[in-house]
């Protein structure tokens, strides 16, 4: 089985054990993959999220999945993108990395990701690409457990990204099998 896989569609649809939200501070919700990931799960993930105070940038944090099918989500905040040079990329690596770590914690075998922070906190979408292939590839060496990792592209220009970015790190032999 490939640890890194691509896939395109709606995230709320995917049977992964979980799936990884981009969310706000406030982790109450949004619009986005944000309001389709609490809609398909119905309000008592709202509920849940009340009880987490929130995250800072960068950070995530753990919810059941409620009515979507998955059994969880992963709730992570992307940076709002300004020029590149006020910590983003770093904040974005962490995002990838800490919901790898919360999946580990939690026994997670299969996790999916939206692309985080490239719609509405416009982080730019090549660069986000890069980031999330490379972090996601260098974590799967620190978490064992976690077999499989699904890289949603909500569009085409997204997917293709991701697969050249792939196929790049396999080139190099840097791939993580
Ligand atoms: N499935 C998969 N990907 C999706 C879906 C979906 N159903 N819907 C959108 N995307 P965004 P951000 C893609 O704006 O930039 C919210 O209001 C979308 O095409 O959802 O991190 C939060 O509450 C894009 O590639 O998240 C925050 O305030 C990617 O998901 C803020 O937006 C991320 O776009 C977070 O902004």
């Amino acid at each position: 089985m490939e640890k890194i896989k691509v896939w395109q569609g709606d995230i709320t649809t995917l049977e992964a054990e979980a799936i990884v939200n981009a969310a706000n501070h406030s982790l109450l919700g949004g619009g986005g993959v944000d309001g389709a990931i609490h809609r398909a799960a119905g309000p008592q993930l709202k509920e849940e999220c009340k009880t987490l105070n929130g995250a800072e940038t960068g950070e995530a944090k753990l919810t059941k999945g409620y009515q979507l099918p998955a059994d969880y989500v992963i709730h992570t905040v992307g940076p709002v993108y300004k020029d590149g040079n006020k910590g983003e990329p770093e904040q974005l690596a962490a995002c990838y990395r800490n919901s790898l770590k919360v999946a580990a914690d939690h026994e997670i075998k299969t996790i999916a990701f939206p692309a985080i922070s490239t719609g509405i906190y416009q982080y730019p979408a090549l660069e986000a690409a890069q980031i999330a292939v490379k972090t996601i590839n260098e974590s799967l060496n620190s978490y064992p457990t976690i077999e499989q990792v699904i890289l949603v592209a909500f569009d085409a220009h997204t997917k293709q990204r991701y697969e050249t970015e792939l196929a790049a790190i396999k080139a190099n032999n840097k791939y993580h099998s």
